[in-house]
């Protein structure tokens, strides 16, 4: 398999999850402003959508999207249990936290990378994210991880875009629980080398 990624951004969560689940994976990184690969494609042959991630399987088909390849990667290595087996209740409680992320989280986090949002669109959207950050923050009272006392897919893409309050100087002091949070998991073996292999650690 392949990953198409950019470094540190959402596609870091795919990377992580295939490290915990020592799947063999190649790296390659997307320009994503020329939207050129590093082995030499244009990315928009492979991924019409023109952002990151995308998974290139072994039969060459691409496959994308963010929960969907952490519930692909889970699936292929079950021993691993990054998620819960399929069917079961629980399978789907650590979907719902997948939802969350990828709708609440990550897509709330849009309106801030852009230098163009104005300040009140810029506030707002801190606002929300704050709201969300804070259902986090109460979860995390109680566990060490989203689901639980184990690390699980979820966990790798939460930690992936909370991560992104260093970058946009987001101060985390309102929640705690979330800061400890991050630096558990960045502390993971695996999590180490993902982040050590994108050139951030
Ligand atoms: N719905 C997509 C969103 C992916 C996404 O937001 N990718 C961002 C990086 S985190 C990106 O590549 N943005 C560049 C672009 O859209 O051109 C998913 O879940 O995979």
């Amino acid at each position: 398999m392949k990953l198409y990624y950019a470094p540190g951004a959402c596609s870091l969560a795919v990377h992580i999850v295939l490290r915990e689940a020592s799947l063999p994976v190649e790296l390659v990184k997307v320009d994503l402003a020329s939207k050129t690969t590093d082995d030499g494609r244009n990315y928009l042959t492979l991924n019409p959508k023109g952002y990151v991630p995308t998974l290139l399987l072994d039969d060459g088909q691409a496959l994308t999207e963010v929960s969907v390849l952490l519930q692909y990667i889970a699936d292929q290595s079950p021993e691993a249990g990054l998620l819960p087996a399929p069917g079961t209740l629980e399978r789907y409680r650590a979907l719902e936290w997948i939802g969350f992320i990828a709708t609440e989280i990550h897509k709330g986090f849009g309106p801030l990378w852009s230098p163009a949002t104005p300040e009140l669109t810029r506030q707002a959207a801190l606002d929300t994210l704050a709201r969300r950050f804070y259902f986090v923050e109460r979860q995390l009272d109680a566990a060490e991880y989203l689901t639980g006392s184990r690390f699980a897919a979820p966990d790798a893409y939460a930690f992936t875009v909370l991560n992104w309050t260093g970058y946009l100087k987001v101060d985390l002091e309102r929640w705690p629980n979330i800061r400890a949070f991050l630096g558990r998991v960045a502390a993971r073996p695996r999590v180490r080398e993902a982040l050590k292999a994108e050139g951030l650690a």
